[in-house]
């Protein structure tokens, strides 16, 4: 049995659960919740950098981060399964860190009210980040919302990151980024996983 150190609210975390889904792995992955805030709690031995989602293999190793393990998972599905071929593959994962950038941008914004006290807030660096989170949703909004043909990678995580906008800023993105609300509700028609793995605020 594979396990999967994570959180139900971890977009990364629930890319990997999405893709294990899609490659019919699920029932291979025995899901342990992590808190990365504890020090007891042994993902800091798993990951040093004290990060989920951790895959932990039968023979003790740990593979992180979710890009290493997604693509772990495809191998042990076959291979090619949810990477295009050839150059296509390229354009796949550049999706995947544009998605990735925007779920890191809009978690450090969650972090900065959960690491420092209100008076401490320094508007230029959530800023900053919300900066990346509005160019990325513009380019996905201009460049990647028609309806996916056969899912690869860049989609999921696309999907994972537009969640947890909707987990942690209320869904705000949806009012301007019609396209992308669409693609999302095409995504979720088609990928059970993703309702699966919803979490309420
Ligand atoms: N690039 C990493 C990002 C992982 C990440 O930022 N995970 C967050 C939770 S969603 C985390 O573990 N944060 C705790 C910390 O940074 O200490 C990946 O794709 O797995």
């Amino acid at each position: 049995m594979l396990v999967l150190r994570s959180s139900p609210a971890s977009p990364f975390g629930r890319k990997v659960k999405i893709a294990a889904s899609l490659l019919g792995l699920s029932e291979r992955i025995q899901i342990v919740d992590a808190d990365t805030l504890n020090p007891e709690d042994n993902l800091r031995q798993q990951n040093p950098l004290g990060k989920i989602p951790a895959l932990i293999l039968e023979n003790g190793e740990a593979l992180y981060d979710s890009r290493v393990i997604v693509e772990y998972l495809d191998f042990l599905a076959g291979g090619g399964r949810i990477y295009p071929a050839g150059e296509a593959r390229f354009m796949a994962l550049r999706e995947m860190a544009l998605a990735d950038g925007i779920a890191d941008a809009a978690l450090l914004q969650v972090y900065e009210g959960r690491f420092r006290s209100a008076d401490k807030h320094e508007p230029k660096w959530v800023d900053h980040q919300a900066g990346k989170v509005e160019r990325g949703l513009a380019y996905a909004e201009a460049h990647l919302s028609t309806p996916a043909g056969t899912l690869h990678i860049g989609h999921i995580a696309l999907a994972c990151a537009l969640g947890y906008l909707d987990l942690r800023f209320a869904g705000s993105w949806r009012e301007t980024h019609p396209k992308l609300v669409a693609w999302l509700a095409d995504f979720e028609a088609r990928v059970p996983a993703f309702a699966k793995t919803k979490v309420t605020p």
